[in-house]
């Protein structure tokens, strides 16, 4: 029988009680016995708001220790936890608790005005909790029973977590993470990685998306490691703790990566000390690459995954990491590179699309059939909508994307979500979004707009309005007026050259 994530989190409670499980940097540290006692707690309060098995369970809160105990206590009674990124504004905030039907929102003290003008909106939203994330949650759950009230879910197709991801057609859709699909990308992961009991992570990612809340977190309570937290990702900060040599991982987006590497500057800093620093969730420049080499004696380890199925491919622990790819499948994870138009399989060293099957693999999206149809092959394998080459000795590299997507700092932008709120603007006759190359940040948003005849608006007046209806990383940096775009024969825009006109 396989041995499910949240049954390893029990072990650790009752084989190392008095290791330190989860600190903040500026708080008390929680171990893995105190960590289990409060998840029960908060199960056992969930079940006391009538939360059960299949209800969704949303949380907007900012990176703090009730959101991990909401997390794993809503996972724990078999509910479908859903966290949402704290920046989202109440428009985008009002969508996801509607498509979900969430039952229960935990959500930031401070937003409790903006929230209650949208519950009526909301009638699946039953209940609402409260708090301030620098709270002691512990206290208010204290009155509960510590003994889990309900066994831990045991079926692996059962829905475990909803990601909202953003389509190229459509509004945000929820992917279904199963306890089955966590169970197997957390074991591939704790085996390509060597994961460790007397590992110490220094964690500095957001946990409302999987790189933060999986990859790093689970990977580390699933190994019994510490896994010690920034609240949010300062560079000077996390680069003092580097040094410190308390910690044997960490895990960044290329952004963080290239922020430490800007601080460090010429001077040598030996960060060797890690055994493992990974990057991920957007393609790792070479020259940082090499560059880390240099000034911290680190050979970064990049893999690639994606919301729908967690981590895919991965470059080596022990072996070459090569610069510019991706590596190979995990453990149990199947690859191959199709011919986007017949899907027949390619040869090594020609480009097409990446495709992935194993138990990782999300099972679908929250009531989309159709979606859910269109992102499968008729025999089971993911479309992940990236390009990519496998090199003959089975390293991937990836070749850029087949579908509209802007990756900005590791988040994922789709251009049809900031043109849609874009549309909305009374003086705006057409728009097209794109991507711009940026050094920090991969890639930039950047916005083109025809006016209306006779309209006026101006680049402050159009960002600002985006900022009401969108989380501040999908609001352009930069606004070109234009008189018209780029088109085909159809009239369709043609965003290759829109791209080209637009970045320098
Ligand atoms: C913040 N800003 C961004 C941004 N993050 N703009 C574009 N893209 C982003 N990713 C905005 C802020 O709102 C602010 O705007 C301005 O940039 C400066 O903010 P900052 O303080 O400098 O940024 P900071 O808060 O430090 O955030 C940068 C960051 C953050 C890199 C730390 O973006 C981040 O945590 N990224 C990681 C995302 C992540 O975990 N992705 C994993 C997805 S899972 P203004 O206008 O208000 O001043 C996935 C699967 C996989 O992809 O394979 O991993």
């Amino acid at each position: 029988m396989t041995i499910m994530f949240l049954d390893t989190l029990s072990q650790h409670s009752r084989c190392q009680p008095d290791k330190v499980a989860i600190q903040f940097v500026d708080g008390s540290p929680v171990t893995y016995g105190a960590l289990e006692q409060t998840v029960n707690r908060t199960a056992a309060y969930l079940l006391s708001l009538g939360i059960a098995r299949g209800d969704r369970v949303a949380a907007q809160l900012p990176k703090c220790l009730p959101f991990i105990y909401f997390h794993l206590a809503a996972m724990r009674i078999g509910a479908i936890f859903l966290p949402l990124n704290p920046a989202y504004p109440t428009a985008e905030l009002r969508y996801f608790l509607a498509d979900s039907e969430a039952r229960l929102l935990i959500a930031d003290r401070r937003k409790q005005h903006q929230i209650r003008t949208i519950q009526a909106e909301l009638p699946s939203l039953e209940q609402l909790v409260f708090i301030s994330p620098s709270e002691s949650w512990e206290s208010n759950v204290s009155s509960f029973s510590p003994k889990a009230k309900s066994p831990l879910p045991t079926d692996p197709d059962q829905t475990a977590m909803m990601l909202y991801t953003s389509g190229t057609t459509s509004r945000p859709k929820g992917a279904l993470i199963t306890h089955g699909n966590l169970t197997a990308n957390i074991r591939a992961l704790h085996e390509a990685w060597g994961w460790r009991q007397d590992d110490v992570l220094l964690h500095v990612l957001p946990i409302f998306h999987v790189h933060g809340l999986v990859v790093a977190l689970h990977g580390a309570l699933r190994a019994g490691a510490s896994t010690i937290m920034l609240p949010s990702f300062d560079a000077a900060a996390a680069l003092k703790l580097l040094r410190s040599k308390r910690f044997s991982v960490f895990m960044g987006v290329p952004t963080m990566h290239r922020r430490l590497h800007q601080l460090a500057g010429n001077r040598r800093c030996d960060l060797s000390h890690l055994r493992l620093m990974t990057s991920g969730s957007d393609r790792l420049p070479d020259d940082l690459f090499l560059g880390y080499q240099k000034t911290f004696k680190v050979t970064l380890l990049e893999r690639y995954g994606m919301t729908e199925t967690g981590m895919n491919l991965s470059n080596p622990l022990h072996g070459e990491r090569r610069v510019g790819s991706v590596g190979m499948p995990l453990p149990g994870v199947s690859a191959r590179i199709v011919d986007p138009a017949t899907e027949t399989p390619l040869p090594d060293g020609e480009v097409g699309e990446v495709q992935i099957k194993g138990a990782h693999v999300f099972k679908g999206y929250w009531r989309q059939p159709q979606k859910t149809a269109e992102a499968f092959t008729e025999d089971g394998w993911l479309r992940t909508g990236d390009m990519g080459m496998r090199e003959r000795d089975g390293y991937y590299t990836l070749k850029g994307r087949a579908k509209d997507l802007i990756i900005t700092g590791g988040l994922n932008v789709y251009p049809p979500e900031v043109e849609l709120a874009l549309m909305e603007h009374p003086a705006v006759a057409a728009c097209a979004v794109v991507g711009c190359p940026d050094d920090e940040w991969g890639e930039q948003v950047v916005a083109a707009i025809i006016l209306r005849d006779g309209a006026a608006a101006d680049e402050a007046q159009i960002c600002a309005f985006c900022r009401d209806r969108l989380a501040a990383y999908k609001v352009p940096r930069r606004v070109v007026f234009v008189d018209e775009f780029p088109a085909n024969a159809l009239g369709k825009i043609q965003k290759a050259k829109l791209r080209e006109a637009l970045c320098d």
